[in-house]
């Protein structure tokens, strides 16, 4: 493949300017923060820094870091850097407990999201012309609108699918000549199976390219879902706090993904200490957003883990890249693409009346996530009548789907039945091997 770029002179830029680019734009982001969001403010008062502190790259280890709880304690929009007459639009993701995280966009951000999310789809080869297949999903998910505004940008003709209902994405893929697929690699695997038990081949449709992330998936995935639809399989990085699709793209050597290092600093801590580590040794993934402007997040740790590669690549970017992930310090799931956590179930179970005694099985069948939670019954709700088991059964499962906006399977067992541990209880069963 002929390897192209979309703003070359940022992509390509001599790490000695990446650098100057990083110091500069800090220090104004630093104080863009300081300057517009009170909590961050006292936080950093109580570090002792002020923007007159921050004024390279070298003075990022003096400030202090943002985590999912400070998210949580100033829901919704404590962490909101312009007012809210600028916000034009707003993306939220799982949150540890019930609510959600919000986060918001200025003209300006949708403008650089666009322009990271192009960058990816130039990186695989994609260009105007290419008909982009987004079944990531549309709505409060970063997934389907962060493609869709990239792709809108380089000119291909979009076609907003959002996910689900299977047979008829093949249908389209086919009649309306899909080149590239954008969606989660659980179901491109999926979409790649039911190809196959349809009757047909990858030749059925045109695809050449596939852009797949939002969860973990190994090179052995990428194989098969390479060989099931005829493509080449390339992996995106991103999350909602930081921005979204489009933080890291893999390019054509399909050997990392590259970080848009002129919007996002990156860098690698040990989880326990929080100390930074060397580039090129495994910890916990921690950005700085530089040019967004609506929610600036400095020092998010991401608790993902992975490791940062300064190699130069071979297609010619200088951007750092980053691995897979390999791993979270948290026990956040991925199920089908949505984040879970065990105590957003385990609230839902309580508010319900149940105890804390559940299992969480987590598991692949055909390529898709299966998703069951066993909950033990207490003797009050006790019943061996068929129908009220499963009416209970269901409720609770619906309870779950409002909070988690995935389906679960929601088995009722025996009071005292799932085993009791003598140490950490043993919440979650995940048998997918994805990492
Ligand atoms: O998943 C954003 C996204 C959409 C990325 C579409 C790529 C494509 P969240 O829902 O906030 O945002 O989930 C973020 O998903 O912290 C990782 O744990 C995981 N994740 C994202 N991309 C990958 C990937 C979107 N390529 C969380 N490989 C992150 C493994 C990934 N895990």
């Amino acid at each position: 493949m002929c390897e192209k770029y979309y703003q070359k002179e940022y992509e390509t830029m001599p790490r000695e300017e990446i650098r100057e680019l990083q110091s500069k734009r800090l220090a104004e982001q630093f104080r863009h923060v300081y300057e517009n969001v009170e909590y961050y403010r006292e936080r950093c008062k109580q570090a002792g820094v002020t923007p007159d502190d921050i004024k390279s790259i070298d003075d990022l280890d003096k400030i202090p870091f943002t985590c999912k709880d400070d998210l949580r304690q100033t829901y919704p929009y404590g962490l909101f850097a312009v007012p809210m007459k600028d916000v034009v639009r707003l993306h939220a993701s799982s949150g540890t407990t019930g609510k959600q995280i919000v986060v918001g966009y200025t003209k300006g951000d949708l403008d650089i999201w666009e322009d990271i999310c192009a960058r990816q789809l130039v990186a695989i080869g994609a260009s105007a012309g290419d008909f982009l297949h987004n079944a990531y999903g549309y709505g409060l998910f970063t997934g389907g609108f962060g493609i869709h505004g990239g792709a809108t940008k380089l000119g291909c003709t979009v076609i907003p699918i959002s996910a689900g209902n299977t047979q008829r994405q093949i249908a389209v893929m086919h009649d309306f000549g899909s080149s590239v697929l954008c969606c989660t690699p659980s179901y491109a695997a999926y979409l790649g199976e039911t190809l196959k038990e349809m009757g047909l081949g990858p030749d059925y449709i045109k695809l050449k390219a596939g852009i797949f992330g939002a969860e973990p998936w190994t090179e052995e995935m990428r194989k098969s879902i390479e060989k099931s639809l005829g493509i080449k399989a390339y992996d995106i990085y991103g999350l909602t706090e930081v921005m979204g699709p489009g933080v890291a793209y893999e390019c054509s050597e399909q050997n990392g993904m590259h970080v848009n290092e002129d919007h996002f600093i990156v860098e690698t801590i040990d989880p326990k200490t929080g100390k930074r580590l060397p580039d090129g040794e495994k910890g916990e993934l921690v950005f700085t957003a530089l040019t967004k402007k609506a929610f600036p997040l400095l020092r998010f740790r991401t608790k993902d883990i992975g490791v940062l590669n300064t190699v130069k690549c071979s297609c010619g970017r200088t951007f750092i890249r980053m691995s897979k992930p390999m791993g979270r310090t948290d026990d956040m799931l991925i199920i089908r693409g949505v984040n879970v956590f065990p105590s957003q179930i385990e609230e839902v179970l309580l508010k319900q009346g149940y105890t804390s005694n559940y299992q969480i099985i987590v598991g692949r069948e055909n390529n898709n996530d299966t998703f069951e939670v066993k909950v033990e019954m207490t003797p009050d709700k006790f019943s061996d009548v068929i129908a009220e088991v499963k009416a209970e059964e269901n409720k609770l499962s619906n309870a779950l789907l409002t909070i988690l906006q995935i389906k679960a399977k929601v088995t009722l067992v025996a009071p005292k039945s799932i085993e009791r541990s003598e140490g950490k209880a043993k919440r979650v069963i995940d048998t997918r091997k994805l990492i």
